[in-house]
């Protein structure tokens, strides 16, 4: 599975502060901690706070920039800010994120296409979140078509059928794994599928039990890619060991670290 990392993130106050101060070792050793974790890619969001968040946003790419060159994904909903976030990002960036709004979709996906990048979708429109499987699927379509009428791949694009906290939001959790299983299905070649686990623990008093359950879950249903603290070892071993138990790796008696040293 791929992990993108969500530790980047103004909503957390070292990286806030980091960004306030233009404390550059602090986001490189965030940066570094979580690829060493096994992430794949990193997410950059300004956070909620920011109040230059072109500015920003530039600032953490730069410095991210000089210590890897791993893929980026950029987490933002402003147009300026997705547009130079990609330009700086190069090669293998994720468009992060748009959502079933037609309008929306035709100003962001040029975007994807000018900068050949991979596009994480929410199944989200005007009317909120659907509760059912359906009505997420069904927003997942309007997606998918839209991508194609862009001209762009599909298999570069990820459905997010966004997860919600659980203690405020209970009947998401099992509308969410159906829809992975159904995503899928909606085109050749399919649609790959990404969930911001994180947001399944918000406000819990168990936060790593509940996302390295749900992950398990979600691989289960076929989740391709999370975007997850990859500090937590617990979540990371288990989701090693639930893409063992799928078939997914060779078992050795050190198949956690044999997967740490790929
Ligand atoms: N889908 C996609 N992108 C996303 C999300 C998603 N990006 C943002 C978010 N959701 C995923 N990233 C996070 C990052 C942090 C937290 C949750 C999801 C988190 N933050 C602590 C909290 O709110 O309790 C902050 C704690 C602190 O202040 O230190 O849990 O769903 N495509």
């Amino acid at each position: 599975m791929l992990i993108i990392g969500e530790k980047i993130n103004g909503m957390f106050k070292n990286v806030r502060e980091a960004i306030q101060t233009k404390n550059k070792s602090i986001l490189q050793d965030i940066a570094k901690k979580q690829l060493e974790a096994s992430a794949g890619v990193l997410d950059v969001n300004v956070g909620p706070a920011s109040s230059e968040p072109l500015k920003d946003m530039q600032w953490m790419i730069e410095t991210i920039r000089e210590v890897t060159n791993v893929p980026l994904a950029i987490d933002t909903t402003k147009l300026d800010v997705m547009d130079k976030g990609l330009e700086l990002s190069g090669e293998g960036a994720f468009l992060n994120s748009i959502n079933g709004e037609e309008e929306k979709m035709d100003k962001f996906l040029p975007l994807a296409k000018k900068y050949n990048t991979k596009i994480i979708a929410l199944t989200i429109n005007k009317t909120g979140i659907p509760i059912t499987p359906e009505g997420r699927v069904e927003i997942a379509a309007n997606i998918v078509a839209k991508v194609m009428e862009h001209g762009i791949d599909t298999s570069g694009l990820y459905i997010d059928p966004v997860i919600l906290p659980v203690n405020v939001a209970m009947e998401h959790s099992a509308a969410v794994l159906e829809a992975l299983k159904q995503c899928p299905l909606l085109c050749d070649p399919p649609p790959k599928t990404i969930l911001g686990l994180s947001n399944v623990s918000q406000g819990t008093n168990y936060r790593s039990l509940i996302d390295r359950t749900f992950l398990v879950m979600a691989l289960a249903s076929g989740l391709d890619a999370a975007i997850v603290n990859p500090l937590d070892k617990d979540l990371v071993d288990a989701m090693i060991t639930a893409e063992l138990l799928l078939g997914k790796n060779i078992y050795c008696d050190s198949f956690l670290d044999a997967y740490r040293r790929k």
